[in-house]
């Protein structure tokens, strides 16, 4: 599915005036990365570039300070861009991909390997890239133009959320060479892992050890952890799952843990997030066969279930599949 850069991507791109930027719904600091970073680049070398998001993005995120549109008009712009959107439905675009007459400058740009947004000229996809940050900070590195720190600290954001702080196994040498060009061009690594790492609320750390003491549960010889969320503890802790990145490792924290899970309830049905720690068991395949998607290594899905136990039930027989083999 790696796909190198399409020649002459960097210049098409660049040709364009006026740019609208879009990134995927429930923002994370990759799509916050990406799209700012973008925006932020654009500007530097002295063009028009808006950011659309239709709601607020997680608290810790808006240190930042994220300039955003909560809609607009592509007829106002000459060109569009998607950054870490998997799925057209995903584009939190506020309704403005509807109202698109031409896909000839609308650029898809990711690195989920499910990607079929599939743009009708314009598709860089590299599921090898650790993050969509990554693959805008490479286009703009190799236009050869001006790269503010402000712009560099916004690719280096959702660089290091998208790599856990570059701990995961997506943590390749390319990344830290992107790195560290990044901070060679100003970005300030001690003001982002503040930021980014070292900010809980207090409120969010209370929540989170009463999930670890009262709702961790263990299977598959300890090698799968799981939880699930009940909206009472959220009320409880005052606790919203908008900022639930990260919560997961908690759990893939464990020593001996292969898989980690977490369940909630939404309108929708339960939400289950999916992480590995071992390559040998992705958990693509999991969430795919429930109609999710994602990543090998950090995938999720939506179930239309009853209850949780029946969500425990699917899941514990899947998952102990997977480990066995
Ligand atoms: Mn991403």
């Amino acid at each position: 599915m790696t796909a190198p850069m399409p020649e002459n991507l960097v210049s098409a791109l660049l040709a364009g005036e006026k740019f609208l930027i879009f990134t995927h719904l429930r923002p994370d600091g990759d799509a916050i990365g990406s799209a700012f970073g973008m925006r932020s680049f654009l500007n530097d070398i002295g063009k028009k570039a808006d950011v659309v998001l239709p709601t607020d993005p997680p608290a810790r995120y808006l240190k930042f300070g994220l300039e955003c549109l909560r809609s607009a008009d592509p007829a106002n712009y000459d060109t569009v861009i998607a950054l870490d959107c998997a799925t057209r439905d995903r584009i939190a675009d506020g309704g403005a991909m509807a109202l698109l007459t031409s896909e000839e400058r609308f650029f898809n740009l990711d690195h989920h390997f499910t990607n079929n947004v599939q743009a009708s000229v314009w598709n860089y996809v590299d599921s090898k890239a650790s993050s969509a940050s990554e693959i805008a900070a490479k286009i703009a590195l190799s236009s050869g133009r001006k790269m503010s720190p402000h712009t560099a600290r916004f690719f280096l954001a959702g660089m290091m959320t998208d790599t856990g702080g570059f701990k995961f196994s997506n943590t390749t040498g390319d990344v830290l060479r992107t790195a560290a060009l990044l901070l060679d061009h100003g970005a300030n690594l001690e003001e982002l892992v503040n930021i980014l790492f070292f900010s809980k609320p207090e409120n969010q750390l209370r929540f989170e050890s009463e999930l670890i003491s009262k709702q961790i549960r263990r299977n598959c010889s300890g090698r799968f952890a799981y939880a699930f969320i009940p909206q009472e503890m959220l009320d409880k802790y005052d606790f919203s799952l908008k900022e639930d990145e990260g919560l997961i490792d908690l759990l893939r924290e464990i020593d001996g843990v292969v898989i980690a899970m977490l369940v909630h309830r939404q309108s929708d049905g339960f939400k289950v997030s999916l992480r590995s720690k071992d390559p040998r068991y992705p958990v693509a395949p999991v969430a795919a066969a429930f109609g999710g998607g994602g990543h090998l290594m950090a995938a999720g899905a939506t179930l239309k279930c009853d209850s949780f136990e029946e969500v425990e039930k699917l899941l514990l027989e899947k998952i102990a599949k997977v480990l066995e083999d």
